[in-house]
């Protein structure tokens, strides 16, 4: 099985910045299709006109981990201040001291577009990418064929068929999986989309209005455990293969109704 599973990663550039970039796992048989569907969106893409895409693709050397894709909960929200409100509880929740979900903040509206996720200490706020000026690039996720059937009609069933939903939700899970990982808070850089997440282990926690409408600014960012090993976690995000093969439950909540503590 694994024998026939590959990695197949894009990245696209316009002179040094960043455009996109798509990471998944193929059957052999299907490389092909997934590689070339990858190039046709880099060089259509709404951020930029790529004049370099990369496509990589390498066979797994070693088995998937399998899990369960985490708990969908949309907090029935609105407002930037609100929703940015319940994701702080959250963090918080989760152990990211105050002032570091306010460097979290900073990372996301920052105005350099990275292509991957800052890692942050959740106490005392350390940078720990290796590489600030491109974050780490979570890759080599995808889903089984029950668990990607079984996702599509979870997410349909709940008004949420969406490619974008779907990714973000197959990262976030590998991410909320990671050693060393205690939450993560993503909003897009798409303009249009103001929706974003914060995800622990307990939830993927949706958000409608995490940024404002027309602001290009956004990305991820993955806090991190004070004692976590960091050379580890970010082997994790970067190289062991994780396959989501089975959907957890959906619910939508008012935003009284999200824990805190
Ligand atoms: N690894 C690490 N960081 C990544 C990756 C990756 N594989 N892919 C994207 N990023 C970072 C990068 O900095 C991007 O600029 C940023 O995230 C945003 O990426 O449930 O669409 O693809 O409705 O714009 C949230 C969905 C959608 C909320 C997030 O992100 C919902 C989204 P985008
Ligand atoms: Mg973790």
């Amino acid at each position: 099985m694994t024998d026939d599973l590959f990695s197949v990663r894009m990245r696209a550039n316009e002179g040094d910045a960043h455009v996109s970039g798509a990471e998944t796992i193929a059957r052999r048989g299907d490389v092909d299709a997934v590689a070339s569907e990858m190039v046709a969106r880099a060089l259509d893409h709404p951020r930029g006109r790529p004049n370099d895409v990369v496509v990589t693709v390498d066979r797994l050397d070693e088995a998937p981990r399998r899990v369960r894709a985490l708990p969908v909960v949309t907090v029935d929200a609105a407002g930037v201040a609100t929703c940015r409100r319940v994701a702080r509880r959250l963090l918080e929740r989760a152990g990211v001291a105050p002032s570091v979900v306010d460097e979290g903040i900073d990372c996301l509206e920052s105005e350099t577009a990275e292509r991957g996720a800052a890692l942050l200490d959740a106490r005392d706020g350390t940078r720990h990418d290796p590489a600030p000026e491109r974050g780490v690039r979570v890759s080599r996720l995808g889903c089984s064929d029950a668990g990607g059937a079984a996702l599509d009609d979870a997410l349909d069933a709940n008004g949420l068929a969406s490619t974008r939903i779907r990714d973000a939700l197959l990262l976030a899970t590998k991410v909320a999986r990671a050693p060393g990982t205690v939450a993560e808070l993503c909003w897009s850089d798409n303009p249009d989309y103001t929706a974003g997440y914060v995800a622990t282990e307990r939830g993927y926690y949706r958000f409608p209005d995490l940024k404002p409408a027309g602001d290009s600014r956004g990305g991820r960012v993955f806090f991190l455990s004070p004692d976590a090993d960091v050379e580890a976690t970010v082997d994790f995000l970067e190289r062991r293969p994780v396959l989501v093969d089975d959907v957890g439950t959906f619910e939508t909540v008012a935003p009284d109704a999200v824990p805190s503590g």
